[in-house]
């Protein structure tokens, strides 16, 4: 998997990997045995937040052959994450939120997240949420803008 990464994936989204977030994907790796694919979701950049596409957005990614039963992991690559309560949500299901990662260094950081088992499907396009929250959590007021870079989705395939 590592290596269709390598090929797939440029060397600046490999470099801004942390060795810790790649010794993960590595722990990991078991979830995701013979058969693995991935899609790439997002491959070109974009602002969430009031000074960007706004509070809600959607995209759509197909995953070919998806054995639905085994857990997939997303990948999300971000710059200026400041808040807490940013969302990520496939076909409905709420999964972990964006982990707060800006120091004011401006660098990338990459979120690692689990998606359960019968989530994602194979027949028909699966849908990406994403969402920008105030400090509160709430839609009100200045909502956390942050640049989502990259999204990719690793998988299981039947
Ligand atoms: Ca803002
Ligand atoms: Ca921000």
């Amino acid at each position: 998997m590592l290596k269709q990464m390598t090929s797939k994936l440029s060397k600046r989204t490999l470099t801004g990997m942390s060795l810790a977030l790649a010794a993960l994907l590595l722990a990991i790796q078991p979830a995701l045995a013979a058969g693995a694919s991935f899609t790439i979701i997002v491959r070109s950049a974009f602002t969430m937040g009031d000074a960007g596409v706004g509070d809600d957005h959607e995209i759509d990614f197909s995953t070919p052959g998806v054995n639905a039963g085994r857990r997939a992991v997303l990948m999300v690559q971000t710059r200026d994450v400041d808040f807490t309560f940013n969302g990520v949500q496939i076909n409905g299901t709420s999964l972990q939120n964006l982990v707060q990662h800006d120091t004011g260094s401006d660098e990338s950081y990459v979120h690692m997240i689990i998606v359960p088992a019968n989530v994602l499907r194979a027949d028909q396009p699966n849908t990406l949420r994403l969402t920008s929250r105030n400090l509160d959590g709430n839609l009100s007021g200045n909502l956390d803008d942050f640049v989502v870079e990259r999204v990719v989705i690793h998988y299981e395939v039947q």
